[in-house]
């Protein structure tokens, strides 16, 4: 699953180091996924954080689960990873003395919301506690330097985890530019965001990693940004099949530089 792309080979030749897995909130020993596809469970409303909403589990890689809200449509689906605390077996809102709410867009008349609700959980497959797994610990502070690399999902496509490093760092937050994409891809994020991970964790968990990308960074021209022309891998010194360079660029205190360059899925 991690194709022919070798952390161990890749800092090398980006002369770069992995950030400390003490730099992030992900539990060391990824947890095990015990959810099944269509189980039933309570979720945070990712688009309206104070509903708790049923959701199914639609699909799984890895420690992570791909959600959809009951009652919503297709177009809102989202990630969460089996240890997220926004996550609860059935039965949690009615343990603490709250409503499970219909999801922000519910497709349905308002009015029909608790006779939706009661057929989407009547003999449905809910998931077990056991599954549920503890969030782990926060780091402390914001411990990232920029250059360390480090694996990090792409908000875009939300799906894929990929090679990325730390192109700056504002306080509590990190830039995390992705590695051969030209910065169509990054985002600034907190230091404790859930979806980044340190260089291992794909392979350790069973998750897929994606390798870089083949976009060569921005050129420097008399103060400009100027794309190359044609979308080509730089071959990297010593090897052969063309490894990407590292998206890190020589002005990394101006992320804003890079243009936002749409890329077909
Ligand atoms: N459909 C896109 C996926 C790009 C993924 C980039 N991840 C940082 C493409 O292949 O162009």
């Amino acid at each position: 699953i991690q194709g022919n792309f070798d952390w161990d080979e890749y800092l090398q030749e980006t002369d770069a180091v992995a950030a400390p897995e003490s730099c992030f909130k992900q539990a060391t020993t990824p947890p095990d996924n015990d959810f099944e596809i269509n189980q039933k469970i309570e979720a945070r409303d990712p688009r309206n954080l104070t509903s708790i909403c049923v959701a199914t589990v639609i699909g799984k890689i890895g420690p992570r689960l791909r959600l959809r809200l009951d009652g919503s449509d297709s177009k809102n689906d989202f990630w969460r990873l089996v240890d997220s605390s926004d996550l609860h077996p059935i039965g949690y809102c009615e343990k603490i003395g709250e409503l499970l709410m219909p999801p922000l867009g519910f497709c349905k008349n308002p009015s029909s919301w608790p006779s939706f609700l009661q057929k989407t959980l009547n003999g449905a497959a809910v998931a077990p506690d056991h599954c549920f797994k503890k969030e782990p610990p926060l780091p402390k502070s914001n411990e990232f330097k920029v250059g360390m690399k480090l694996e990090a999902v792409d908000r875009k496509n939300p799906q894929l985890i990929c090679p990325a490093t730390v192109g700056s760092i504002n306080k509590d937050q990190i830039h995390v530019t992705f590695d051969g994409w030209r910065g169509a891809f990054d985002y600034w994020t907190r230091y404790d965001s859930r979806d980044i991970f340190p260089v291992g964790w794909c392979a350790k968990s069973g998750h897929s990693l994606q390798p870089p990308g083949q976009k060569a960074g921005p050129i420097q021209v008399k103060g400009k940004v100027k794309e190359p022309s044609l979308s080509v891998p730089i071959p990297s010194p010593g090897s052969q099949s063309g490894t990407p360079r590292s998206s890190v660029t020589s002005n990394p205190s101006s992320p804003n530089l890079h243009p936002e360059t749409p890329i077909s899925p």
